[in-house]
């Protein structure tokens, strides 16, 4: 491939291909997923999301790794829908901190027809304030999706978690067949689709594969992939489960920028647990989003500050380091040595 070629955007991965990514020595394997990154995506910019829980706990469902399900002893407070002035309200906040989505999250299995005119409403409001809104309230009819898309809602959220072969260990109340015709229905309602998973379930090599796989074989790819480090949570049935190795959960997502270079990977939930250098690590691996704010839907999120000063730390998002093209970088250096010369910081070694 030319340099200046980008990676062509494919949906017919094999198995032995992404097992071989998945296989590859470490570095190889980031040098790679960073040259696709940099033929799509700006390097040093990060798109900041943040979540607000609109509907929290008290769910039917019975997904293994969360604390929301009703069927847990999670010593979680359940609340109601929130009205829709108290999320507007997150919503203006997040702004002024600097997001620039606003993702709403409810623990239903789907939404229920007395609770669409709110959800409608919350959209709205969302995107009167100019940022861009991301749903994720479970299953969705083709009419549901319709009118979510009508209410100009951007994304929807939808994970498919695992691989179909894993997905029955984790879930049993909702098939992976449903999840996938709620995501041809957010498709099909001309919305954006959000869709990844969670590693470290559990699950082996595998399963990664045939989580990514599914996500990048779909006919056109997810916008947005958001990858999840599990956070085990006490009284749910994967606290116990043994640590992911750091590693292949920063493999994990650069196999997802190379198979999906034009998507949006986003560094998701089990950022509390991983250090700077190994969230350093997740972008340069691909990763260019991440949800800001102290919280998730119900666990925690690493402190906004924290945030601020670890992006400082890596220049990501600074003004001063505007994305130029190699051609313009170069023409601004050779501007900038002629300047100096101009100016005697150069001396000519050469003379005596
Ligand atoms: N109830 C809706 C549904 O499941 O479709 C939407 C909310 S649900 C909490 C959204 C996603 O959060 C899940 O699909 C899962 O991938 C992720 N999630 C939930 N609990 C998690 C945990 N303990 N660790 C990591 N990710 C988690
Ligand atoms: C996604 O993939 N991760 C977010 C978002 N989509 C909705 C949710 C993470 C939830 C983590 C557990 C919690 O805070 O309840
Ligand atoms: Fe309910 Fe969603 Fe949690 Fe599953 S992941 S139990 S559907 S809130």
């Amino acid at each position: 491939m030319q340099v200046s070629e980008k990676a062509p955007i494919r949906n017919n991965w094999t198995e032995a291909e992404a097992r071989e990514l998945f296989q590859m020595p470490f570095m190889d394997l980031m040098f790679e997923a960073q040259q696709i990154h940099r033929q799509y995506h700006k390097p040093n910019q990060v798109q900041v999301s943040t979540l607000c829980s609109i509907k929290t706990g008290a769910c039917p469902e019975d997904c293994k790794y969360c604390p929301q399900s009703s069927r847990y002893n999670t010593d979680l407070d359940t609340e109601r829908l929130m009205k829709v002035k108290a999320v507007l309200k997150e919503a203006a906040e997040a702004k002024a901190k600097g997001a620039t989505r606003f993702c709403m999250g409810a623990a239903w299995k789907s939404p229920r027809a007395k609770d669409m005119p709110y959800v409608l409403e919350m959209i709205q409001g969302v995107k009167e304030m100019g940022m861009e809104a991301c749903m994720t309230l479970g299953t969705l009819e083709q009419d549901q999706a319709k009118d979510l898309a009508d209410a100009g809602l951007d994304y929807y959220n939808h994970n498919l978690d695992t691989s179909p072969e894993f997905y029955g260990s984790i879930i049993t109340t909702r098939t992976y067949q449903e999840r996938l015709d709620t995501l041809s229905n957010v498709r099909e309602a001309g919305m954006k689709v959000c869709c990844g998973g969670i590693m470290g379930m559990g699950e082996d090599e595998r399963d990664r594969i045939g989580l990514l796989m599914t996500l990048a074989n779909m006919a056109e790819h997810p916008e947005s992939v958001p990858m999840n480090m599990l956070v085990k949570v006490e009284g749910t049935p994967l606290e116990n489960v043994d640590d992911l190795e750091p590693f292949d959960f920063i493999r994990s997502i650069a196999v997802a920028r190379i198979m999906m270079p034009a998507s949006s990977v986003r560094l998701s939930a089990g950022r509390t647990n991983m250090n700077e250098q190994m969230q350093a690590l997740c972008f340069m691996a691909g990763a260019n989003s991440i949800f800001y704010g102290e919280k998730l839907l119900t666990t925690e999120n690493p402190e906004a500050d924290s945030d601020r000063q670890l992006f400082r730390k890596l220049s990501i998002n600074s003004e001063q380091h505007e994305d130029v093209s190699d051609e313009a970088h170069e023409q601004a250096i050779l501007h900038n040595i002629q300047a100096e010369k101009d100016a005697g910081f150069f001396t000519d070694a050469t003379a005596s």
